[in-house]
Order: C-alpha cells, then structure tokens, then sequence
C-alpha cells in the first residue's frame, strides 16, 4: 500500500474477499475483458469521435507503453485534469494499467488548486486538454512545475509539443518538456509490443488505483484514495442496482473526474456492461438535450442545479428525449417539488443518489414506489455497508431520529492520503467515516439528508470549503475577521456570502489606503489574483462590525446564515 495511505485491516479485507465484494481485480484487467466482449462495438463516443472496445483497450495499452516509455511507472502519482472528451477513458485506463495514480482535479479548478495537488502528492505528471472552455490549461501545467519540483511532464491533448522536430516519446529528453498527448495515443506501435508494455510492472488490486478529491471541510481538498477492488466493486454494484446493459447509452453530462459520473454508476458501470458512453460537451440544457436526441441517450447524472435548468428550458418540448428512461441525481439536494416535475416534463424515471467521493452510496431502487423515490436519498449500495446515525455524544440516536452519519464498508475509505491529524477527527477509533451529514432514516431503510454538520458551502453540487475561503480572504490587507456561509440560491440550492469585518485603520497599520472601500468585486480580483477556482468565489458581501459569536466564543455561523437567508427573503 501507498505510504501516507491508511489500509483496511487485515481481517475486514479478508472478510470482504472472503463474502466476494472483493474479487482481485484490477481496473486495467476488467478493460480487457469487456473488450473481449465488446470487441468492435462502440465504447465511447463525443462530438469530435469514438472508439470501440478493442479500440479503447489497444489505445489504454498505447497510454501506458508510452508513459512508462518517458519514465513513469507504478505508485507515480499524475493530476489529471482532463474535460469531458472521448479519450478521457483511454487515458485513465492507460495509467491505471501503468499503476501511476491519477489524481482527479476538475476543470475549473486553477492554479490555486493545482499547486497545491501537485506539491502535496509529489506528483511527476501533470495532464490536460491543451484548451478547453477558452481557457488555456498549458499556463497550469507551467505554473505547477515551477511550484512543484517533482513535476517532470506535462502532458496536454493536442498543446504544443516539444519533441514535434522528430523526437519520439521514447527519448530520454522528453523530460521537462510539454507532450502533445495525442502522440501517445496515436503511436504507430506494435500492439502486442503496447501490451506487454503496459502490463510489465501491474499493480495489485488491493493498491491505490487513484485519487478522488473531497469536497473537503478543512482548509484545503483532502485526497481520497480508491483502490482497484473498492472501485471494480464500486462499478458492478452500481451498474447492477441501475439495471445496465448492452443497450445502456449513459451520457457524461457532469465532469466526467467527478466520482458519479466516473463510476456510480457512470463511465466505468456503463462499459462493465457493455453499454456505450456519450461524452457531452457541457451539461447546458441545450447542448446536453441535442446529445440525448441525437445518440438516443437512455441514462444520465445531474445533480439538481441542472434538473431545475432542464426544466426551465422546456426540455421535453424542445427535444425528443424519449430514449431516456432514467435521470439519476444526487450531489446536493433535490426538493420533492423539483423531483415530482421531472417525469412529466421529460418522461423519464428518476433516481436519488446520495453519495461521497469517500465510498457509500445510496440509490432509490429502480422499484421503489413514488413517495421514496420522491422523498428519501435512497439506501446504501451494498449489504456490507455499515451505518451508524449518531448524536454529539458519538452514541447511536433512537429510530428514526436525525442525527450525524457515520459509515464503513467495503468501498468506504479508512483515511484521507497524507492527512493523519486530519484522519483522526475524520474518521472515529474503529474505522467509521464522520460524513458530516445529518440524516434520518425511515422504516424501509432509506435515508432523507436534513442538513449538515460539516463547514462546507454546496453550490449546485460543487463543494465549497468555508475554512478555505476563510483562509484565503483573511490574507487580504484590509481583512480582519471573516466567516463564509452558505446563502439560499433558488437553483443553486446554495451560494458562499462572506461576512467580513475590516481592519480599523487600513491606513495607518501600513495596508493599501484604499482597502476601506473594500466591495465584491474587489474581492473577487483579489481570489482571481490568487487564481482560486472561480466556483469559490463568495457571491455577496456583508461588511459588520463584530462576527456574532455563540456562549462558548465560536463565530456563530448559523445566525449569519439566518441573518442572510432573512434578507434574501426580505428583497435586500
Ligand atoms: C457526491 O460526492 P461529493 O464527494 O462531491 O460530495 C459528497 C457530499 C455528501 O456528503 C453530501 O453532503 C452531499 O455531497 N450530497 C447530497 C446528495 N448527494 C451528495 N446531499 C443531499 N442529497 C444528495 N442526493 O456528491 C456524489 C458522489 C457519488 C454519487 C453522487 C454524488
């Protein structure tokens, strides 16, 4: 196991191989056996391509042979940030037959977050589109070597390329230079030669297979370590309780790097079962409708901003959606108002998911009559998982009450990589992960999320920590006291306001003279200056004199939140 990762123990891996959640496999293998399968039908497909099986598996082997050419090899850690296009699966598969880890940024993230993920996994790679959304993801590989002296390559899907004079990824120079990707997938090799070069060194299935990040409560995004076997299980499971198959056309709306889209049951569920993968461009309404029309789309994730943007757009009147038979959503919360529209608007069954990048999942089964699909998150994937509702004293609330999650199970992480102070208040003694989520169960099992323990903002699904924002606000000159929290957006579900308190005397303590003029729009060039994700950015400002604070002297968050939600609802 990876050092600065935290094992299952000895006797509860046993016991999951022991019940056959755990079969031994490795990502890489099952790629090869669906191929086997599949063969030349077709894989994935975007506007710009497709590949079938064979195709996707002899372009994973060409990934791998050529990254194991320039120097990576096993336990190399890689951020990835590539978008939603047809050869994300390629790369993927390409590194997780290499055994080098990939690290899963999302698109927006900059170069705030990408520095940060590059110096603290030491990774040696970092790989991208070389444009995408008319931003330029070349200057976040450059920045992150400079940053990170472990950063050898950077790898961009049709960017510059260094070694264009001649060179070939095989040569040793290759080192400190950008590579245009689409040489690597494109190699005129042998592909017995790509074969046996990507399974030389394979990793075990009981390895870190790569790293998902957390929404994360503390300062900055913890990763998320998946093995080969919690995910393969993470997959089939899925794929089964979703009822794919060969005839299944999933559509990768949402960043295909997010967790839902990636493997719940998503990309990964949907080639274990032959299906076909559409990568959409981009999940707006319009663009997303066409691709459901056109490629006759049967299942896709949103998390439920876009649900409420689909309907708003009229979807079903606009665009022949009859293919879908399933919308599943989860990432945030979906009102019951929101969720009983959906299925005369677009004529398709709805499923909840309530999941974490950090394991558990919970679906609405296929069956379930109307009022749990409408109105619970649905219940845990596995019968291994384990749950426990909690009140503050860590003890186990009556039936039926709400109270803190706490899980464990066979796809459930037992740490955080590299974040032992952390783990510990994260995870209890005997190995449960705190979610940090209040929920309730009923009768039947099924979960309801009534609200959050944990200090983060969910702005349409995207986690937003509030120590992160706090932190970096706080560096600002004319700041002295700051406090974000999460504001009431009617289709967002949630926004970040940052209520600040500022220095006295900007002028005199030595800051810009012109800090007391202090407004939103300041603020945001401050965080772009310090190019943080724009996600991140606080969407309303609130200047006061002293944070409120509780009897035991905690700045009092829920009364900042009444406070904002109150004058939201008043019209200011
Ligand atoms: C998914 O994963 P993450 O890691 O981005 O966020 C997890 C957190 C949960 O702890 C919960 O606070 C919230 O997002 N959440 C939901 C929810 N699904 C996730 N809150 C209310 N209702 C839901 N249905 O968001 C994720 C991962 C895999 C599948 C689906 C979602």
């Amino acid at each position: 196991m990876l050092q600065g990762c935290v094992p299952f123990p000895g006797e509860v891996a046993e016991r999951y191989r022991q019940a056959g959640y755990w079969r031994g496999e490795r990502l890489g293998d099952l790629l090869r056996r669906w191929a086997e399968a599949g063969g030349d039908r077709v894989a994935v497909s975007s506007r710009d391509g497709k590949m079938t099986y064979a195709e996707l598996d002899a372009t994973a082997d060409r990934v791998a042979a050529g990254l194991r050419r320039m120097g990576l090899a096993k336990g190399d850690r890689v951020v990835f940030q590539l978008p939603n296009v047809v050869e994300f699966p390629a790369v993927v598969f390409g590194l997780l037959r290499l055994g080098a880890l990939p690290i899963f940024a999302l698109p927006p993230h900059r170069e705030h977050e990408i520095n940060y993920l590059a110096s603290h996994a030491e990774a040696v790679a970092y790989i991208a589109s070389d444009t995408f959304g008319g931003f330029q993801y070349g200057e976040l590989g450059a920045a992150a070597r400079k940053e990170a002296p472990s950063l050898q390559h950077v790898l961009l899907l049709d960017g510059p390329d260094d070694e264009r004079s001649g060179g070939s990824p095989a040569s040793p120079n290759l080192h400190n230079s950008v590579v245009n990707l689409r040489r690597l997938l494109d190699e005129p090799i042998d592909p017995a030669e790509a074969r046996a070069a990507a399974d030389a060194d394979p990793p075990d299935a009981s390895d870190v297979a790569f790293f998902l990040l957390s929404g994360g409560t503390t300062g900055l995004p913890k990763l998320i370590p998946r093995t080969h076997e919690d995910y393969a299980y993470n997959v089939a499971a899925s794929a089964d309780v979703c009822g794919l198959n060969p005839s299944t056309v999933y559509m990768v709306a949402l960043p295909a790097a997010h967790n839902f889209p990636l493997g719940c049951p998503g990309i990964m569920g949907t080639l274990a079962a032959g299906g076909r993968v559409v990568m959409a461009p981009s999940p707006k309404p319009e663009d997303a409708m066409a691709v459901v029309e056109a490629e006759q789309v049967t299942i896709t994730a949103l998390v439920p901003a876009l649900v409420i943007r689909w309907l708003e757009a009229n979807a079903g009147e606009r665009f022949d959606l009859s293919s879908l038979e399933m919308l599943q959503v989860g990432g945030a919360r979906l009102a019951p108002e929101v969720a009983l529209r959906i299925g005369p608007a677009i004529g398709c069954k709805v499923q909840q998911v309530f999941g974490m990048a950090e394991g558990l999942l919970n679906y609405t089964r296929l069956d379930d009559p109307d009022e749990v699909v409408v109105g619970t998150q649905g219940r845990p994937l596995s019968p291994a998982d384990e749950i426990l509702i909690v009140g503050p004293d860590d003890q186990p609330v009556p039936d039926g009450e709400a109270g803190e999650l706490l899980t464990r199970g066979p796809y459930t992480i037992r740490g955080y990589y590299r974040a032992d102070a952390h783990n510990a208040k994260a995870f209890t003694a005997d190995g449960f992960y705190r979610t940090g989520d209040i929920v309730r169960r009923d009768e039947g099992g099924n979960l309801m999320v009534e609200g959050r323990a944990k200090d983060l903002i969910n702005r349409g699904g995207e986690k937003i920590s509030a120590e992160e924002i706090e932190n970096l606000l706080l560096a600002h000159p004319a700041v002295r006291e700051v406090a974000a929290v999460a504001m009431p957006h009617p289709v967002l579900g949630e926004q970040t306001c940052a209520y600040l308190v500022l220095r006295p005397d900007p002028g005199g303590s030595g800051v810009s003279p012109d800090s007391n003029t202090l407004d939103l729009a300041a603020l945001c060039a401050y965080l772009e200056e310090r190019r943080v994700a724009r996600f991140k950015w606080p969407e309303r400002l609130e200047i006061l004199d002293a944070l409120p604070v509780t009897n035991v002297g905690k700045v009092d968050k829920k009364k900042l939140r009444d406070d904002i939600a109150a004058k939201l609802e008043g019209g200011s």
